[in-house]
């Protein structure tokens, strides 16, 4: 007799901890893994005494499931989620319901959903964040795909998401296709730039001030009581002030190459795709591609030499007063970081015809997942106010807190370049802020260039857009244009 609530296939760390949560719930799940071993471990191990259903076979698993039946992919995004729906595909009957949990790109799910949708199933791709703590106690889940299959799916993943202050879930449809996957991304995408600022804090500190390891995670324990109150501020305040048996900072031993997984990657080139700048993301992802560079950057401290040869010409004053102009420094740009955030996934609606409710996806990521703050109270406001917002710059809560921020923020970035500390996401974010509320930009002499050396052509000040000039720059050019195409 088919007994259980929901399938789960693929038992690495968040297939098991997504399992003891919905166990907890009430839900019986049924579970099967391709390693026969791992399931019987479960069995034996964390799932000792709850109603989980170990399987050993897909036949034995689809058995197990109640129609309309659920099955959660948690296998490793790529081929291994097609490999496992094809095994799925013939055992499966209409109206049945796929969801796939792991980090799959959102273009894959987009294919999914039509080629299930096609076979009269019903797919459904979702984000889930939180790590193994998250998972096992509540991450936050953004599904997408088919929406007939929500309402089947609803009451199980809002029961083991995490929940804001007033009990609403941190899990809520996304939208049709890829959107639940894409806003996943665009949480990672955001993730990396928020280790970026935080991590260019701590480089100013320690590399700039000369701050103590205790000092700093004081200072960091003090942010996360304010307007930074989040996860990655807290557990950045735990790791400056962890000891190691020598009683050295923990942190000092650790090899400075950071590694990256590709959603932050996937981010920017989507941002290229659409035309939307996410410049500090990108300024992210590549300070962790410098900074694994590491013989390079060895041989080129010995050549080049470090820091700035004096101290910056008096550009910039390592005083009074700096912690709190870091803290300013950090707040503006990861402000930028989330505008250019939310400017993508507008873009993105666009695209894709998605219909994106942009204040709710900031509580989506209020509990549960690692960006986690309480600043999203703030965006979840600005599109209350306002639903069509192109872009959190424009709203006043964040146009006050800049301007607020603003000279902090440039003292340290000028500081900064003074004295030879990179700090790529602050001052990337600076040079965003600047362009974006800059009423001329040169990019008049930009499309004098296109059209000088390629008759590209241009439009016009006081003209209607839409309306292509070409100029014969030398007296030697014909009129003939190469047209006014975007890439
Ligand atoms: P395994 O234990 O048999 O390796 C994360 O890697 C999870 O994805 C694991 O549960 C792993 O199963 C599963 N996985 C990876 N590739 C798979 C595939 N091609 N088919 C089924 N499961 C797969």
């Amino acid at each position: 007799m088919p007994s259980a609530d929901i399938g789960l296939i693929g038992l690495a760390v968040m297939g098991q901890n997504l399992v003891l949560n919905m166990d907890d719930h009430g839900y019986t799940v049924a579970v099967f893994n391709r390693t026969t071993a791992r399931t019987t471990e479960f069995l034996s191990g964390p799932a000792s005494g709850t109603k989980v259903i170990g399987t050993r076979s897909v036949e034995e698993f689809v058995a197990k499931l109640r129609p309309p039946r659920k099955v959660m992919l948690m296998v490793k995004a790529g081929r291994a989620v097609d490999a496992v729906i094809e095994q799925l595909v013939p055992l499966l009957d209409e109206g049945d319901i796929v969801i796939d949990g792991g980090n799959s790109h959102f273009e894959d799910s987009a294919r999914r959903t039509s080629e299930l949708g096609e076979l009269g199933l019903l797919f459904i791709g979702t984000g889930i964040s939180g790590g193994e703590e998250g998972a096992r106690h509540g991450p936050s889940i953004m599904p997408g795909g088919e929406p007939a299959a929500w309402p089947e799916v609803q009451g199980i993943l809002q029961a083991i998401a995490a929940k804001v202050a007033d009990g609403t879930p941190c899990c809520d449809w996304v939208g049709a296709g890829g959107a639940g996957h894409y806003t996943k991304m665009v949480h990672n995408g955001i993730e990396y730039g928020d280790m970026q600022v935080i991590a260019e804090a701590y480089h100013l500190m320690s590399g700039g001030l000369g701050m103590t390891h205790p000092e700093m995670a004081s200072v960091f324990r003090r942010w996360g009581e304010g307007l930074l109150d989040s996860y990655l501020i807290d557990i950045t305040a735990d790791i400056l002030g962890h000891v190691d048996e020598q009683g050295e900072p923990t942190v000092c031993s650790i090899l400075d190459a950071a590694g990256q997984k590709g959603t932050g990657k996937w981010t920017v080139i989507s941002s290229l795709h659409l035309g939307y700048p996410m410049t500090l993301v990108a300024e992210a992802v590549y300070a962790r591609v410098v900074s694994a560079l590491v013989d390079q950057r060895l041989e080129a401290a010995g050549v080049l030499g470090q820091g700035a040869p004096t101290d910056g010409g008096g550009a910039g004053r390592f005083g009074d007063g700096f912690v709190d102009d870091i803290h300013d420094a950090l707040y503006a740009s990861k402000i930028v970081s989330y505008a250019q955030g939310f400017m993508l996934l507008e873009a993105a609606a666009t695209e894709y015809g998605w219909d994106l409710d942009y204040g709710r996806i900031a509580q989506l990521w209020r509990e549960g997942c690692i960006i986690r703050a309480a600043f999203l109270d703030d965006i979840t406001a600005a599109f209350e106010r306002r639903a069509d917002l192109p872009s959190l710059l424009l709203d006043r809560f964040f146009t006050d807190a800049l301007r607020k921020a603003e000279p902090g923020w440039r003292r340290v970035v000028a500081a900064a370049v003074g004295r030879g500390i990179p700090v790529p996401a602050y001052s990337s974010a600076l040079a965003f802020y600047d362009a974006y509320r800059s009423e001329r930009l040169p990019a008049n002499l930009v499309q004098a260039q296109r059209d000088y050396f390629g008759a590209h052509t241009y439009e016009r000040v006081g003209r209607p857009r839409g309306e292509f000039f070409h100029t014969d720059w030398t007296g030697t050019g014909g009129s003939a244009t190469s047209g006014s195409y975007q890439a």
